[in-house]
Formats: structure tokens, C-alpha cells, sequence
């Protein structure tokens, strides 16, 4: 079984000095139960790197580690999945390339949950839960409202993703949520462990 509960994903630029898998660590040592590698920018060698320095600390951890956008990388990592949205390969593709993988896909659509389902894919990320300025190019907002209409839907598990801090936790948690999904709310913390276990109590006391 693969816990949702809290997934982070990584974001290069909020890291202010500090090393991401240091910061990983923490996070997991917070209650952070699922992460994901992800950054725009940085060259497919380096993403690499990255990816083998930080499945070191989740395998040691027993948490997945999930490759955003890059299914050539998550398989080149042996990592435990893949994350692919609108624009990166088609899901169905995707599953056949990777049958043993966890495959997750975004929707913010009542459509795209449609596709998802067809696509066998393992997971959805329900965003953006709100606008947020860690992905400007995000599709229009769910809300609560629009969140609590997907997660009715379907079968699948769900993460809601975009904007979430320890103010949304519990609001989130009642609409079925299987998880968060955050980049600043921790990374950005002064202290991730601390925010990660915020976050994680904050969720698991309200959930239904
Ligand atoms: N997809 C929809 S919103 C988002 C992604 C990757 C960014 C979420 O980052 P934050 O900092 O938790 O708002
Ligand atoms: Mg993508």
C-alpha cells in the first residue's frame, strides 16, 4: 500500500543554500511519506545525479521516490514512478513502458480524471487547489469546491496540489483526499521537519 499522506515535490530555487537531500531527509524524518524530483531547469546528467544521491536516503527510508515529467529518467533510476502532466508523454504509453511503476498523472478536470482512469494510471494530482507561484503556469484554481467534486468521482487515489499550507490541511483532508502535495510549504519552511509534521498532524486528525 502507498501512502499518500504527504508528498513532496523538489524545486531547485527554494532550497536558499541549503543541499536538497539534506533537506529530503529532514523532511521524511518530519513525516513527509512520499517525494518527487522535480526541476524544470537542470540538465538530464545532473537530474541523474540528483535522482541516485536522493533514492540513497528514500530506499534507506522506505519512501518512493516518484521522477516528475521524465519517464526516461525514472527508468534510467530504477525509481519508483513517474509523474507526467499535460504536456509530457501520453499516460497509456507511459504504462506499457513502465508496468510495475507507480504512475501518476494531473487533472483538473472532470475529463481528465476520465483519461486517467483509462490509462490504468496509479494515482491523480488534483490541482491547482489554488494559484500559486511556484507553477504560474498552472490551470485554473479547484478550490475546495472543485477538489471535493474530483475526489467523489473516483476510485483513484488522489493528492491535491497547489498553494496548500498547514491552513488548508484539515479543509482538505474532509473532502477524501488521499494526500498532500506541497513544494513551498516545506522546502521553503525554516525548519521542514517541523512544517512536514505540522502538515502530516494537522491532515491525519481531520481526514475521514
Ligand atoms: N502543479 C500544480 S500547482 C504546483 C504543481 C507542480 C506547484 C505546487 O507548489 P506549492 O509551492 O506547494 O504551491
Ligand atoms: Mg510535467
Amino acid at each position: 500500500m502507498i501512502d499518500y499522506t504527504l508528498y513532496l515535490a523538489t524545486d531547485p530555487h527554494l532550497l536558499a543554500g541549503r543541499d536538497l537531500v539534506a533537506v529530503v531527509e529532514a523532511a521524511i524524518a518530519g513525516g513527509v511519506t512520499m517525494i518527487q524530483l522535480r526541476d524544470k531547469t537542470a540538465p538530464a546528467r545532473e537530474l541523474y545525479e540528483t535522482g541516485r544521491r536522493l533514492l540513497a536516503v528514500t530506499r534507506r527510508l522506505g519512501v518512493p521516490l516518484i521522477v516528475n515529467d521524465r519517464l526516461d529518467l525514472m527508468l534510467a533510476l530504477d525509481a519508483d514512478g513517474v509523474h507526467l502532466g499535460a504536456g509530457d508523454l501520453p499516460w497509456e504509453i507511459a504504462r506499457k513502458l513502465a508496468p510495475g511503476k507507480l504512475i501518476g498523472g494531473s487533472v483538473n478536470t472532470l475529463a481528465d480524471l476520465r483519461r486517467a482512469e483509462a490509462a490504468g494510471l496509479d494515482h491523480v494530482g488534483l490541482g491547482a487547489f489554488r494559484a500559486t507561484a511556484t507553477k504560474t503556469d498552472a490551470p485554473t484554481a479547484l478550490g475546495l469546491k472543485g477538489v471535493r467534486r474530483l475526489v467523489a468521482a473516483t476510485r483513484l487515489p488522489c493528492v491535491a496540489i497547489g498553494g496548500i499550507t498547514a491552513a488548508d490541511a484539515a479543509e482538505l483532508a474532509r473532502t477524501g483526499v488521499a494526500g498532500l502535495c506541497v513544494i513551498s510549504a516545506i522546502l521553503a519552511a525554516p525548519d521542514p521537519a517541523a512544517a512536514a509534521r505540522e502538515l502530516r498532524q494537522l491532515f491525519t486528525a481531520a481526514r475521514t
